[in-house]
């Protein structure tokens, strides 16, 4: 990315107090002094937007007019974050919109807090869909980002008194929501069920049903690059018409049916992260937002024409299919090209597989999807007809390439046997370019072991891009103090839009000047948080402790049963005397995770941060020596908070299993130090910070494998380290359940009978490795300078980087001119 320097601000303090009064007056239809912080958040954001206007209309004409091939992103998720300050940094109206905010007799921060989060998506796959399309944006590549305007976000997570996880819907469009554009003009129709038939020799689907498509379409602003592109989500509406007569004789419900079912398409987002649901609203959910986004791609790129030359399509835009949650498109352009637009079976699925690509972000067997043919020939029986044919033709393919039968069974993508299945990822792998995984150690193992058959025989579309964090939002936006450190430190602040030059920051890790103020810069950050916390959650937390973080969502895979038992071990170790007091280093540990409403194990592993939490808050007998959060929600909002003030990260899935990570990146940049796994992008972060620099612990992917194969047996650990002993002990008999033994029984049955993800076998390497931490963070200066280096030194995973190596490597073009 050529470096940039900030924006300047299209107006001045002044014209903005008056751009919003405009606004209040004729939006919101309220006086100044009437206006409350919502009412400014509104109106501001109205007036930015029109600030972003010219930029987005020229963009989108430069779009289709320009030669330059433009990216289709297709994710179920995009987890936004809150929009109004990343816009107003994009335009570099940050002090003027704080200027204007305060004239105005209101305080920017709760005006900046009177925005709802957008929770579309789960976590990491969709926040890095959110990070992309900031990038390329601020690149100045013409891009679309496509998906589902769900009705009803991520799930918003309390706790009860037991300290049970409770999920309560998410309506976030019951507030004023000023960034979304419903453009009822340019929907498009979306058709299920029904049957096929013969016409003329030909195929011709005749659905059951439609829906009709509504695009919402956000802005999405580059930092400093002039140019704004589109996030165009889909919402659902129904066609039918209100059934009056039934309506009439007041069966009121039975007349709006149609129509609630329709609109249920866009409703809910589903709470898994990682494990699909065999759920039919889920299917029609991909297709209705896969389905409208390719026809309104053929609609942006040719405008007016009835009969377009449809072979020129990937010449005009590259879909990447984030996940196999698209990978439905690949039938439907097909469907598109022969059934809509005549064309013969080659033509079309030269044309296709052209345009497709596909990007596995997992390595968990269950979550790569499988769909029932049954559900599919239901739901849409000419996409099955296609599916099977290509199934065919690839089999032939296949044949001309190998002779070993097996393999070529193995590779199916229609399964045989009395309930066929069609595997996602194995047509998304047939039916696009490339394929890649999201970090290196992902993708060697995509190639390994889970798409093995086709890496041998198709080597040449297997490729890598590792993931990256935007450093808009997760450090200018989020940690302000160290953003200002880093431009006075290297003298520019052109590292927000080439931060490969936070490497000139390694030398001042050795000036003991700058390592002060960077020491400082955490320590307010720290104290900044601890009133955020207290502010918002209630808790107090002591800024002269150790802040110890460990954010992700809750899986059994990304073991945050390993932090739990380390840590009530130490509980223990303090309590009992084992460690002297003055011994003890100080720690705060916070966790933020949500489960998956229907994973019972997660649940459980909540109930029981929750309770060691309150224990070890409540004994007096460690007070000051430990304490244990976990706040409530853990959102984009939340993070932006906590990573800045977050000393040790924790890292700490089991080797193989954690694809890339994207939090592993944010907390390095933000100066935090990790201990981790040789896991995902671990891998990276260490050989890039240096292994002096990193906390490394646990077994490695050879390890795991040995060890499974030898029979792996939990129990030999449980009895072979006694702080794991007394850790499962304490639980087992009740200590953080009042007495009752039987809570998290099945915690513990599940930990010394099958530990799949081993947290047994890691527990005595990762509870060593905390003496090495707490030696080092006795040191300050040797700290800090440690953590400098990690900034420094992980400037390559922003995702500036990760859009220029699939600029590169998978979608051949560029900005536009
Ligand atoms: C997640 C992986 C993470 C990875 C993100 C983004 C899914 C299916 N996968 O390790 O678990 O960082 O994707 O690539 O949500």
């Amino acid at each position: 990315m050529t470096e940039q320097t900030a924006p300047k601000s299209p107006v001045t303090t002044e014209q903005f107090i008056e751009e919003i009064k405009e606004q209040l007056k004729y939006n919101q239809g309220v006086t100044v002094e009437q206006a409350t912080d919502a009412d400014i958040y509104v109106a501001s954001s109205l007036a930015v937007r029109r600030h972003l206007m010219d930029s987005w209309t020229t963009t989108q004409k430069d779009t289709v007019e320009g030669n330059t091939k433009a990216v289709g992103y297709l994710s179920a998720e995009f987890l936004m974050g809150k929009q109004l300050r990343n816009a107003l940094l994009n335009l570099g109206m940050l002090s003027e919109f704080d200027d204007a905010v305060k004239a105005l007799g209101h305080d920017p921060q709760l005006v900046v807090d009177a925005e709802y989060e957008p929770g579309l998506g789960n976590g990491g796959l969709g926040r890095l869909a959110a990070c992309f399309i900031d990038s390329l944006a601020s690149l100045g590549v013409p891009a679309f980002g496509y998906g589902i305007q769900y009705k009803y976000g991520i799930f918003k997570q309390e706790f009860d008194a037991e300290g049970k996880q409770v999920e309560r819907p998410d309506y976030w469009l019951a507030n004023e929501e000023p960034w979304g554009h419903i453009d009822y003009n340019r929907s498009q129709k979306v058709s299920f069920g029904g049957s096929v038939v013969e016409e003329d020799g030909k195929k011709v689907w005749k659905p059951a049903w439609s829906v009709r498509a509504v695009p919402v379409d956000y802005m999405v602003p580059g930092y400093a690059s002039g140019r704004v592109n589109t996030l165009r989500l889909w919402s659902a509406k129904s066609y039918d018409e209100f059934d009056l007569l039934t309506f009439n004789k007041s069966e009121y419900l039975d007349a709006v049916k149609p129509q609630v079912e329709a609109e249920n398409i866009s409703k809910i987002l589903y709470p898994e992260d990682s494990t699909p649901q065999g759920k039919r609203l889920r299917l029609e959910q991909q297709y209705f937002f896969v389905a409208a986004s390719l026809h309104d791609a053929i609609r942006v790129f040719y405008p007016g024409q009835d009969k377009p030359d449809l072979t020129t399509f990937p010449n005009k835009i590259t879909f990447q299919l984030n996940d196999t949650h698209p990978v439905i498109g690949i039938p439907e352009l097909m469907r598109i090209l022969i059934d809509e637009y005549g064309y013969d079976w080659n033509t079309a699925w030269d044309i296709t597989t052209k345009t497709f690509n596909y990007t596995c972000h997992t390595l968990l067997p269950e979550a790569l999807e499988v769909w029932p043919v049954d559900l599919i020939s239901e739901l849409l029986p000419r996409h099955m007809q296609i599916i099977n044919e290509i199934n065919d033709h690839f089999l032939e393919e296949l044949k001309g390439l190998t002779r070993d039968k097996e393999r070529i069974n193995r590779m199916r993508i229609v399964t045989e046997g009395d309930y066929p299945q069609v595997r996602m990822a194995y047509l998304a792998t047939a039916g696009g370019s490339h394929v890649n995984g999201v970090a290196e150690l992902h993708s060697q193992l995509l190639k390994d072991v889970t798409l093995r058959d086709f890496s041998d025989l198709f080597p040449k579309k297997f490729t890598n891009v590792t993931n990256g964090v935007t450093p808009r939002r997760f450090i200018r936006l989020a940690n302000p103090r160290l953003s200002a450190l880093i431009t006075e430190g290297l003298g520019t602040d052109k590292w927000l839009s080439d931060l490969e030059l936070l490497q000139g920051l390694a030398p001042l890790a050795n000036d003991d000047e700058f390592v002060k103020k960077f020491a400082e810069v955490k320590h307010a950050n720290k104290v900044a948080f601890a009133n955020f916390a207290k502010d918002r959650y209630g808790f107090d937390a002591n800024p002269d402790t150790m802040f110890n973080t460990m954010v992700k969502r809750l899986h059994e895979y990304k073991r945050q049963s390993l932090k739990i038992l380390a840590l009530i071990a130490r509980y223990a170790a303090i309590k009992n005397g084992t460690i002297n007091a003055d011994d003890v280093l100080p720690r705060t540990v916070f966790f933020g995770a949500k489960a998956a409403p229907g994973y019972y194990m997660a649940k459980l592993t909540i109930q029981l941060i929750n309770n060691v939490a309150r224990v070890v808050n409540n004994d007096p007998d460690v007070k000051g020596k430990l304490a244990v959060h976990f706040p409530a929600n853990y959102n984009v909002r939340l993070a932006q908070h906590l990573i800045p003030a977050t000393e040790l990260d924790e890292q700490i899935s089991q080797a193989g299993k954690e694809a890339s990570g994207t939090g592993n990146m944010k907390f390095a940049l933000n100066g935090a130090l990790t201990v981790g796994t040789l896991d995902g992008a671990n891998v990276e972060i260490r050989e890039r910070v240096g292994a002096e620099n990193f906390f490394l612990f646990g077994m490695t992917v050879d390890e795991v494998d040995a060890l499974y194969e030898e029979g792996y047996n939990p129990a030999k650990y449980y009895e072979a380290d006694p702080r794991l002993k007394m850790a499962i002990d304490m639980i087992s008999n009740g200590t953080f359940s009042d007495g009752d033994r039987n809570t998290y029984a099945p915690l513990v049955a599940d930990w010394l009978t099958k530990d799949y993800f081993m947290t047994l076998a890691d527990f005595t390497s990762y509870a060593d490795i905390q003496y090495q931490i707490e030696d080092l963070y006795r040191n300050p200066m040797e700290w800090n300078r440690k953590a400098i280096l990690n900034v420094a030194n992980t400037g390559f995973f922003s995702s500036d980087r990760s859009m220029e190596d699939y600029l590169e490597r998978i979608w051949h073009t560029g900005p536009l001119a």
